[in-house]
């Protein structure tokens, strides 16, 4: 019997108005593991104090990293690939299909997330207005044109791709996808999948089980 993998993530973060719970990138793997039917188990590193044993398997002290089978890897496009790598359900086996689900997997992270992460914390510490506000336009624009005239992003059905696209829009969400409107709507489309729903609640009642044992443990 293979063992199931693991996917490792924090045991607590803050809760409360911006907080990181239903987006802690944990739900990556778990949504991509719900898709392919690929048996896991969640365990935990500290929130608070982050020793030895988590930089070595995540040398930046953050989360997610996966662990399977004796084999651990950090970042999460590179676990969601290994996972890819599991399933024909996350990433087609054909060389074209593969290819376009592989670039749309980089494009997510090096073309989209790498605008949309500093915009949002530069929005975090502004008042006025966002000088990144003009760059993610642009890029959300031209993925509008992209997502205008098709479903899914790779392959012509879903894949992983998908997975960590939508999840990397779900920043921008917040503050609309007024003249998008092809981007809001395949970020609802994914984000309706039974997978991803699964993923995000069991994600916030694991943050939220946190809090009850954090409640428990008695003033010193
Ligand atoms: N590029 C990394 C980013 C990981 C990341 O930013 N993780 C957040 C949680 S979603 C984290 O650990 N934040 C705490 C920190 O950076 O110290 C990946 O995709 O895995």
């Amino acid at each position: 019997m293979p063992k199931p993998l693991i996917i490792w993530t924090y045991d607590w973060v803050p809760g409360g108005k911006g907080s990181p719970r239903g987006h802690v990138r944990d739900i990556r793997l778990r949504w991509a593991c719900e898709e392919a039917g690929i048996a896991y188990e969640v365990r935990t590193v500290p929130f608070d104090e982050r020793g030895p044993e988590h930089f070595a398997r995540q040398p930046f002290g953050q989360v997610p990293f996966l662990e399977d089978d004796g084999i651990v890897i950090f970042e999460s496009g590179a676990a969601l690939l290994h996972l890819a790598g599991k399933s024909d359900v996350l990433m087609p086996r054909d060389r074209q299909g593969a290819a376009e689900t592989l670039q749309w997997i980089v494009a997510a992270l090096n073309s989209i997330e790498m605008v949309t992460v500093p915009w949002w914390f530069i929005g975090l510490s502004t008042s006025g207005d966002n000088p990144l506000e003009g760059w993610m336009a642009m890029r959300l624009e031209h993925l509008e044109k992209v997502l205008a005239t098709r479903e899914w992003l790779a392959a012509g059905r879903f894949t992983a791709a998908d997975i960590l696209m939508a999840d990397v829009l779900r920043i921008p969400k917040v503050r609309g996808f007024g003249t998008f409107p092809a981007l809001g709507a395949y970020v609802e489309r994914a984000c309706a999948r039974p997978a991803f729903r699964k993923a995000k609640d069991d994600q916030m009642a694991h943050f939220a089980a946190a809090d009850t044992c954090r409640a428990e443990v008695p003033m010193k």
